[in-house]
């Protein structure tokens, strides 16, 4: 059985990746447990669009029938994006996924992981998951999956609902190289933490791609975690989104929300707390990190 075996690949997205060219990732649990519906196939859509105008070709990942599927089709993704009981997959439950021939969306680690697996190398997402508030342990397994696997990873920073001074530690521990776009500190998805730097900064592209290019030379390991700022008439104070951070928290806390259920709990309580405002800022920022994606891969020389 060969190594990809278990994988489909889209012919067009295997033909663009045998020529070398430029191939963005996309993933599916923002879609499927990120997004209220029907704004979340919407956004899926949106997304690939925004790759597609930026010159690169979308590949949106997720597990259909127990097929983990690079390159969803457009039927698959609203598969995805409607149907109830729709897995929430990291890399450690993809197996359990195919054993199961079940229908499953992929987080941002089990996205990197089958996108790296396909020789794609270019991923964009929202916020990655990190260290939670708390002292309950609970480490996003985003964060072992930026360690292990070379992707240039387009995001947002960290969610704001997260202990985001301890997630830019452990990204630090993790050996992630944290590049901030035409920042010096790391953004935090829609919310601000301007007192935590970035290991370096890049303006452009083509930067960004020259970066890339000596990392796989020399062979670190891990991801290029390219940070970029919300769009600025989208960005929440952190004097209004630290209290509704909080009552988020007691809420989730009090009625037991555990596991891979709290991202989303918070997600959701944040969104109805702030009258929409941080989905609208969620949406902008995906949208602008799949237009940044794209701009990257269409640079990459190597
Ligand atoms: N970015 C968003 N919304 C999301 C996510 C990212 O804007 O819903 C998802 C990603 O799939 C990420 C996951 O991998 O949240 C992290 O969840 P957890 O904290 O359960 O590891
Ligand atoms: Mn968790």
């Amino acid at each position: 059985m060969n190594e990809l075996s278990r994988i489909v690949v889209s012919g067009e997205v295997r033909t663009a990746v045998e020529r070398g060219d430029p191939v963005v990732a996309l993933e599916s649990t923002v879609l499927a447990h990120g997004l209220p519906r029907p704004r979340n196939l919407e956004v899926g859509h949106l997304l690939e669009m925004d790759v597609r105008d930026g010159g690169a070709l979308p590949a949106t990942i997720g597990v259909i029938s127990g097929m983990p599927t690079i390159g969803l089709a457009s039927g698959e993704l609203g598969q995805l994006a409607t149907a109830d009981g729709v897995m929430r997959l990291s890399t450690r439950d993809l197996p359990v996924a195919v054993a199961r021939r079940a229908d499953g969306a992929t987080t941002a680690a089990a996205t990197m992981w089958l996108a790296s697996r396909c020789g794609i190398n270019v991923f964009a997402t929202g916020g990655i998951g990190g260290v939670h508030r708390g002292s309950g342990w609970d480490v996003s397994s985003d964060l072992a999956e930026l360690g292990r696997t070379s992707m240039i990873v387009v995001c947002a920073g960290p969610k704001a609902i997260l202990d985001v001074a301890a997630t830019r530690e452990a990204l630090q521990t993790q050996g992630v190289l944290v590049a901030g776009w035409r920042t010096d500190t790391m953004p935090c998805f829609y919310g601000t933490c301007d007192d935590l730097a970035v290991d370096v900064r890049v303006d452009t592209a083509t930067e960004a791609a020259a970066l890339w290019c000596a990392h796989g030379d020399l062979g670190t390991p891990g991801a290029l975690l390219l940070c970029v700022p919300a769009p600025a008439e989208h960005v929440i104070s952190s004097e209004e989104i630290e209290p509704v951070i909080q009552r988020a928290l007691e809420r989730a806390e009090s009625e037991g929300v555990q596991n891979k259920n709290v991202t989303p709990f918070l997600l959701r309580a944040v969104a109805e707390a702030t009258g929409g405002r941080s989905l609208e800022a969620n949406v902008a920022l995906l949208r602008q990190n799949a237009r940044i994606a794209a701009a990257v891969a269409t640079e990459l020389t190597c």
